[in-house]
């Protein structure tokens, strides 16, 4: 299939082949690239049709979020299929990201009747104070492929019901699903153009970008991808005065108390670290394990990660393939540093998954695919790379802790600040570390993993700029308040006026 940029870009130069990372020789779509001008020409185009949307009331755009998601169900196990093609992640866990677009389109389809203002008290006498939601206006939202169509409705679906127009560029590597959503979103009943789909190199985008800000024609931009990134985004917006909604990367920890229960805490940690392959923002990085239960948990999760299923991920597995060869490449960059320096569990190997390093009851074909070794290593220490950075693949580190204070300053120690876990079944764990973790979310009893469409989703320091996704929270980013004050009394009456005076 061959796939390309909307409104059809004929000065497009080159051809992207968006490759099924679980089989060589499969491609997805052939994507034709657009470059800068398409970017612009696209938010031109998204500008010049922002006030005709945002002219229809919003109960109605609302019915057309409500009927993009009956759409999107009815559509589910196709969307779903074509998302474990072209990205390898597992059949359960893409439906359940289709699923949560249905959630999301359920939940701004209410609403669009209720995108209320307030009436406030004046000060004055016949004075009548209003505030009103209004559209910021163009929205250009930048995606990246290991969510292709949940994350994305995350910012669409909000952002047109608000009444802004959206020029949205996904990842390439995942263009047939992007195209597949965008094409459910207009048969939906979005007018031609509200949407703009476009597809061009990271580098085109950011220089497109510039210009298009530049040139005032962006008034807010969504990212989702990796912290790099999204301080450049965050540094060319700032210089317009703009406040992107930023949703980056993590190091998600998750800290496993003497009370916890070990079983729970082994399925969540197997859950987080390894579903996606661990490319999840919300993945969890490392278990900071309390001294007294550390060999215990280590012994189980080990055992949990060598028996969990790998595989062709359109089958019943915990893992499939990572997402592109530009990620295998960057996560194998970690893996080379692990080796002279720390104790490796949960697999016979460590790397990429071949006939030379095989692994039991492994489903998919050995020779070919993205498949790594799920890997867990113990006793990394507060300064090594792997437990400070992000390693966006199948990796989960293991350390000790002593004290509560301690786990909580190790958590908080590499910077980032989106999700976290405690395991625990003392109530005062669970206050102590809600309160002094610097993590956007966080997670009792549960996985770091796995967000609910009416919560508010994001992090803070390295994985964000404070700004929140999801539920009424996210309304606050795609429009500004408006005050009205409409005096009645036939004079001018000024504000701060002394009782006397009135
Ligand atoms: C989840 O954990 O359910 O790109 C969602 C990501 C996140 C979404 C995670 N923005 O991985």
């Amino acid at each position: 299939m061959r796939i390309t940029s909307r409104p059809a870009d004929e000065r497009a130069t080159a051809v992207y082949s968006s490759v099924n990372p679980a089989r060589t020789g499969d491609v997805v779509a052939e994507v034709i690239l657009g470059d800068a001008d398409t970017f612009v020409t696209a938010c031109a185009a998204a500008r010049e049709r922002q006030s005709t949307w945002a002219g229809i009331p919003a109960p109605v755009r609302g019915r057309v979020m409500g009927a993009a998601g009956r759409l999107v169900e009815a559509n589910a196990e196709t969307l779903a299929r074509l998302v474990t093609r072209e990205i390898g992640k597992p059949y359960a866990e893409a439906l359940g990201e289709v699923r949560e677009i249905v959630d999301t389109c359920e939940f701004f389809l209410g609403e669009g009747r209720r995108l209320y203002g307030e009436t406030v008290p004046s000060e004055m006498p016949d004075k009548q104070l209003f505030t009103f939601r209004n559209p910021v206006g163009t929205v250009a939202v930048i995606t990246a492929g290991n969510f292709p169509v949940a994350v994305p409705s995350w910012y669409l679906v909000p952002a047109l019901l608000t009444g802004n127009t959206v020029v949205w560029k996904p990842a390439e590597y995942a263009a047939a699903s992007a195209h597949a959503l965008y094409r459910l979103f207009v048969a939906a009943g979005l007018p031609d153009g509200v949407l703009q789909l476009v597809f061009a190199t990271g580098d085109d985008t950011y220089a497109g970008l510039s210009q298009a800000l530049d040139a005032g024609l962006v008034d807010k931009v969504g990212f989702t991808g990796s912290t790099e990134v999204g301080r450049r985004i965050g540094e060319l917006c700032g210089r317009h005065l703009q406040s992107p909604c930023l949703e980056l990367g993590g190091k998600n920890p998750m800290v496993v108390t003497p009370s916890a229960d070990l079983d729970l805490a082994v399925e969540g940690a197997l859950f987080a670290g390894f579903g996606t392959a661990g490319q999840r923002c919300t993945s969890l990085g490392t278990v900071i394990v309390h001294r007294d239960v550390h060999d215990e948990f280590l012994r189980r999760f080990t055992a949990a990660v060598e028996a969990a299923p790998v595989g062709d991920p359109a089958g019943d597995v915990v893992l499939g393939p990572l997402l592109d060869a530009r990620f295998a490449a960057r996560f194998e960059e970690y893996l080379t540093w692990i080796a002279p320096h720390h104790t490796v569990s949960g697999s016979s190997a460590v790397g990429r998954i071949t006939a030379d390093a095989p692994r039991n009851g492994f489903t998919g074909v050995s020779t070919e695919g993205l498949y790594y070794h799920p890997t867990i290593v113990a006793g990394v220490t507060e300064t090594d790379p792997i437990f400070l950075h992000e390693t966006f693949g199948p990796l989960v580190g293991v350390l000790p802790y002593d004290t509560l204070d301690d786990a909580i300053r190790l958590a908080n120690l590499p910077g980032y600040g989106l999700s976290s876990a405690i395991y625990t079944t003392d109530p005062a764990d669970v206050f102590t570390f809600r309160r002094r973790i610097s993590a956007g979310m966080v997670s009792v009893n549960n996985s770091t993993s796995g967000a609910e469409a009416h919560l508010p989703f994001g992090g803070n320091g390295k994985s964000g700029n404070g700004s929140r996704q999801s539920g009424r929270w996210v309304l606050d980013q795609f429009t500004r308040w408006q005050s009205v004050n409409w005096d009645h009394s036939g004079r001018l009456q000024k504000a701060q006026m002394d009782v006397a005076d009135l």
